[in-house]
């Protein structure tokens, strides 16, 4: 385990303990050695271990350097296991609700005997929860409201954590001797933010091995439904996943029908009928006759002795059987792709391998777990060029945001890294820059001056009229030192609604002010949302598909954010960070 993972796992202690009404101290050490060791470096930690000098760290003592020495070494922890196995469920499960710490938790247990989410509903609905001591109207409300988000967002999954568990499922298919060809379809490839359920398409002729394997897959809760070429599973995380199994020559139009949208489907059938062809999920047939779209395929199948079906063996055949280009999965959302593809005017989306580096990242200077040398050294391992610093601002004080004093430092820093060339990578030097409630950012101009570049981001008062915030945000726009925009509405998938602002006048304004407007690609983000890009990259805007990574592994997340870009039709050139380093750094000094 990396040392990130571990303070995970002494974190969720700390909780678990606190929920179980454990003594404080006990809980405070916990808390105290999660965060002692957030701030080390990964290869101090090795050494330490090594050395047997784990309890030299200033917030470690004997007890917890066992733990994180097994967690290390062992990558689980008995102790952990079962402190887990005795909690109740419904109580860990309260956990997920905003606003419910373990101590309410707890509170709400020994004085109200709630131990699941559907008594503490009821106790919030006829008033008990807020008659209790320290607790009140207000809070009730707020976990009242808590319960119903999680109820209408419980049912679809990151798009990030989804393709985690779909990956390894898609390449394990494939070394099934049985299967000539798997995919993952659905939202998962057409890129969505989220994603409701997988779909796998596998092409075989012996069908059972292969829903048998799919059906035993570790993780596995329950097999909601199994037929004779299908299955639906539901994993632990509450992910549901339906196979489709098919013969190699309908596996095309399967793949292409489950991959939708329902929308680009619509219209792609309407395409083949004004062609007389009849496209569904089992072929492209002549259109006329009598029966279903199954039955006709199957007719024409037997006519053609198996053949007709065979002739396309991939997708772009399949398009360009109705006289169209290839259409990547992620544009397939019925928003104009079919008539783009029909001109052969589909732009060449933006790949992974086009990024360069990226410029809103954070280290444990602010909020974040690895040092400005780690960040380095895994953006470097990533083949980058350049990496962009910008921690927090001074009036972000919950994330530990840095004064004047703390940021000259860390600039000074930046530039001795830079100039030791220990890593084979350029830093720039930025910051997250809050744009305060007016619209005045947190540092003044001689400070942000000595700076590569800003990222100017909302952190506070989010509940201004609509309004409000975007004469706030243009306020920023329009400082001549503001470079780029982070996450503009402060969205987080599946757990908060964007700020109320009206996205066009800031997106206008920025184009107007040369401003870029990023597209923060941490999964739960994923923000400006992908619907605006290509109208606003069309009037001239300029993007950055930024990680806002807080630790190392972070970095990786720019592909989440290289799936949005390409649903908002954006290329190569609408994207700051797939310039080298010499025009990044003309772009900073001559804007
Ligand atoms: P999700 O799972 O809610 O994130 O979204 P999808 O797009 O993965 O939807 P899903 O899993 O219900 O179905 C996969 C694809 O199958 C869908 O994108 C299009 C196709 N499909 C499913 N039901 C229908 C339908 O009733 N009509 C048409 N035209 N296509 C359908
Ligand atoms: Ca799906
Ligand atoms: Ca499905
Ligand atoms: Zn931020």
């Amino acid at each position: 385990m990396t040392k990130n993972e571990i303070a995970d796992v002494l974190a969720e202690i700390g909780t678990l303990l606190e929920l179980k009404g454990e003594n404080p101290f006990k809980v405070r050490a916990y808390q105290t050695g999660a965060r002692a060791l957030e701030a080390i470096e990964d290869a101090e930690l090795a050494r330490l271990i090594g050395e047997e000098k784990l309890e030299t760290v200033k917030g470690i003592g004997e007890a917890l350097a066992q733990k994180i020495t097994e967690l290390r070494t062992t990558g689980r922890l008995g102790f952990f296991d079962k402190l887990k196995a005795s909690i109740e469920p419904g109580l860990a499960e309260m956990l997920q609700i905003p606003g419910l710490g373990p101590k309410k938790i707890r509170a709400l247990h020994d004085k109200l005997g709630i131990a699941d989410i559907a008594a503490l509903t009821a106790a919030c609905t006829d008033g008990r929860v807020a008659a209790l001591d320290g607790f009140g109207e207000k809070t009730q409300e707020k976990i009242l409201a808590g319960i119903k988000n999680r109820e209408a967002y419980g049912r679809r999954h990151m798009w990030w954590d989804a393709e985690e568990i779909a990956a390894p499922i898609v390449a394990g298919l494939r070394k099934l001797p049985q299967v000539k060809r798997a995919e993952a379809a659905g939202s998962l490839r057409r890129g969505m933010e989220t994603v409701g359920d997988l779909d796998f398409i596998v092409a075989a002729d012996d069908v059972a091995p292969v829903v048998g394997w799919f059906t035993k897959l570790a993780g596995v809760k329950e097999v909601t439904a199994q037929g004779e070429t299908k299955a639906s599973v539901r994993f632990e995380s509450g992910l549901q996943a339906d196979l489709r199994i098919v013969p190699d020559d309908q596996f095309v139009f399967a793949l292409h029908h489950f991959t939708g949208s329902k929308d680009h489907n619509v219209q792609m059938r309407q395409r083949a009928l004004a062609r007389g062809l009849s496209l569904s999920e089992w072929g492209l047939v002549p259109a006329e006759g009598e029966g279903t779209a199954k039955e006709k395929a199957e007719a024409a199948k037997a006519k053609a002795g198996k053949r007709e079906n065979g002739k396309l063996k991939n997708e772009a055949e399949l398009f360009a059987a109705l006289s169209l280009s290839f259409i990547p999965p992620e544009l397939r959302e019925g928003l104009g792709e079919i008539e783009a593809a029909e001109k052969g005017e589909l732009p060449r989306l933006v790949e992974p391998g086009d990024l360069r580096g990226a410029f809103h990242n954070h280290t444990t200077e602010s909020d974040g777990r690895n040092t400005l040398a780690e960040m380095a050294a895994a953006a470097a391992a990533l083949g980058w060029e350049y990496l962009g610093i910008a921690d927090h601002s001074k009036s972000s004080y919950q994330a530990n945001g840095l004064s004047e004093e703390r940021l000259l430092k860390q600039v000074d820093e930046i530039h001795a890294l830079n100039a030791s060339k220990r890593f084979k990578i350029h830093v720039f030097t930025g910051t997250e820059c809050d744009i305060l409630s007016d619209g005045r950012l947190d540092f003044d101009d001689a400070i942000l001056a000595k700076l590569d570049y800003v990222v100017a981001s909302v952190h506070n008062a989010f509940t201004q009229e609509e309004a409000v915030m975007t004469a706030r945000v243009i306020r920023a726009i329009e400082h001549p030192r503001t470079t780029m925009l982070g996450h503009l509405t402060g969205r987080l998938l599946l757990r908060r609604e964007g700020y109320r602002i009206d996205v066009g006048k800031v997106v206008d304004a920025a184009i107007a002010n040369k401003v870029i407007i990023e597209l923060n690609a941490s999964p739960w983000r994923l923000d400006l949302d992908w619907r605006y890009w290509r109208k606003a990259a069309d009037k001239g805007l300029l993007c950055a598909i930024n990680p806002d990574a807080h630790e190392t592994g972070g970095l990786e997340q720019v592909r989440a954010g290289i799936n949005s870009a390409r649903k908002g039709w954006l290329t190569k050139e609408n994207i700051l960070n797939t310039r080298g380093l010499a025009a990044v750094k003309k772009y900073f000094s001559t804007r």
